[in-house]
C-alpha cells in the first residue's frame, strides 16, 4: 500500500485584490504651505496569505483645463511621481503618502491623479478603484499678498505727535 500526495496549487488570485479604500482615497488633499502630503489608503480584499507590492504612478488627469493652462508638470511638485507600497501577509489596509516639493511659487487649487499600475503575483487590482484623486490647495498666495507698507507700523506714544501723510 502507498499513498500519493497531491499538491493544489495556489489560485484564484490567492493574493487578494487590491484598491484604493473608498471612503478615504477617493479624493484626498495636499497642502504644500503646511507640508501636508497625499495619504492615501489601500484596501486588500478577498485573500491576504503573503506580502503584496502594489505599484503606483501620478500622472496628469485628461481634459483637465487648468493643468493644460498652467502646463504643471508633476516631477516638479511632487517628490516621486511613481513608487511601490509594500502590504504585508494578513493586512487589508496599507497607507502611502505621495510628498510634495516646498517651492516658493504661487500656484493655484490643481489637481492629479494617482493609478495603480501594477501588483506582484497572485494578486490582481480592482478596476474599479484604480484611481485616486488628490487636489492640490492653492500655495504662496496665488492672488498676491496684502501688508501694510512699512513706515504704517510705526507706533506713536505720543498722541500729539501728527501722522506722515502716505503715499500710494
Ligand atoms: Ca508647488
Ligand atoms: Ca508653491
Amino acid at each position: 500500500m502507498g499513498y500519493a500526495k497531491i499538491t493544489i496549487r495556489r489560485n484564484d488570485f490567492w493574493n487578494g485584490q487590491i484598491g484604493f479604500y473608498y471612503k478615504n482615497s477617493s479624493h484626498v488633499t495636499a497642502d504644500e504651505d503646511k507640508g501636508r502630503p497625499a495619504i492615501l489608503t489601500l484596501e486588500r480584499r478577498n485573500a491576504s496569505y503573503g506580502t503584496l507590492t502594489v505599484f503606483w504612478k501620478a500622472k496628469i488627469q485628461r481634459g483637465s483645463d487648468e493643468v493644460v493652462s498652467e502646463q504643471l508638470d508633476l516631477t516638479t511638485q511632487l517628490e516621486r511621481v511613481t513608487d511601490d507600497v509594500h502590504c504585508a501577509a494578513g493586512q487589508h489596509f496599507c497607507t502611502f503618502s505621495v510628498p510634495l516639493f516646498d517651492d516658493a511659487v504661487p500656484e493655484n487649487e490643481t489637481s492629479f491623479v494617482v493609478e495603480l499600475t501594477q501588483v506582484s503575483p497572485g494578486a490582481v487590482v480592482d478596476p474599479t478603484h484604480r484611481f485616486a484623486t488628490v487636489t492640490l490647495l492653492r500655495s504662496d498666495h496665488p492672488s498676491g499678498m496684502v501688508q501694510f507698507k512699512a513706515v504704517s507700523r510705526c507706533v506713536y506714544p505720543h498722541s500729539t505727535l501728527r501722522l506722515p501723510h502716505f503715499t500710494t
